[in-house]
């Protein structure tokens, strides 16, 4: 699971210009104790774009995971690309959040960003569960129209490679929006609002006890600390 979609994204990172980049060798790959889990991790350097990390996790039947996260340049305020793709092969429990993160949430910043997204979610009303979210806030950093599935993987209309590509596609394109009569967010604020976004997901992010109970609490920590969310703390 998921393996077809982690190739698509590298190729589309490389194709657009992004270099991988060396990252620090406990991070790159870790296993288990039981040695039946392994985690890796990728950061790139793509042209727009200050940091792009791609984390894969792979527990067998009981979980796999793709979560990737880009940030834009500071001197570009489009919103946040954010990946988060879980199947638990023995539930056959499938969740899936594909979202623009926006930096803010005012009218002007969301037409600007969004139209793409917004034609999406009309291709795959699946996505749109009308599921509430239980542990993060969905006015705080999600897009009113973020792609967002918690259920059955079988039942499943569309391929979910399909959706992912769509989605992908649909994000690179706001690099090309013409930016007449749109005022944008000053690169102190993006700076600002990314580190906030950071911070907020470090504190609340599901991950930690997920890796904690696989890697022990010591990689964890530092994962989430070094890797994920540079610069906070956990529980910042
Ligand atoms: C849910 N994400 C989850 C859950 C886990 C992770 C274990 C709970 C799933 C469940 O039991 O139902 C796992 N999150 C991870 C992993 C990493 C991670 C392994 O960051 C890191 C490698 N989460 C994101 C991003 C988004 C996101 C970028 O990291 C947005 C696109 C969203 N994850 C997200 C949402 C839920 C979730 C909305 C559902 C939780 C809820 O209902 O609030």
């Amino acid at each position: 699971m998921f393996n077809q979609i982690f190739e698509e994204l590298h190729t589309s990172i490389i194709s657009h210009g992004g270099l991988k980049v060396d990252i620090e060798s406990r991070f790159q790959e870790c296993f288990s104790r039981k040695k039946d889990t392994v985690i890796r991790s990728f950061l790139w350097d793509v042209p727009g774009f200050r940091r792009w990390r791609v984390t894969r996790m792979d527990a067998g039947e009981k979980l796999q995971v793709l979560n990737s996260v880009a940030y834009p340049n500071y001197s570009n305020d489009q919103p946040i690309l954010g990946i988060d793709l879980l199947w638990f092969g023995k539930k056959e429990k499938l969740v899936a959040v594909l979202d623009f993160q926006p930096l803010i949430q005012n009218d002007h910043y969301l037409k600007r960003y969004f139209e793409g997204l917004k034609e999406l979610k009309k291709n795959y009303p699946d996505f749109y569960s009308n599921k509430e979210m239980n542990l993060y806030d969905s006015k705080k950093y999600f897009s009113p129209w973020v792609l967002f599935y918690i259920g059955d993987g079988s039942n499943l209309k569309y391929s979910l490679v399909e959706v992912f590509l769509d989605f992908l596609d649909k994000y690179w394109l706001l690099g090309t929006i013409s930016t007449e009569n749109y005022k944008k967010l000053s690169p102190i604020e993006v700076n600002k609002l990314q580190l906030s976004y950071d911070r907020y997901n470090a504190k609340i992010d599901p991950a930690h006890g997920l890796f904690k109970s696989y890697f022990g609490k010591q990689w964890a920590d530092d994962f989430v600390q070094n890797f994920l969310f540079p610069n906070c703390l956990i529980g910042d």
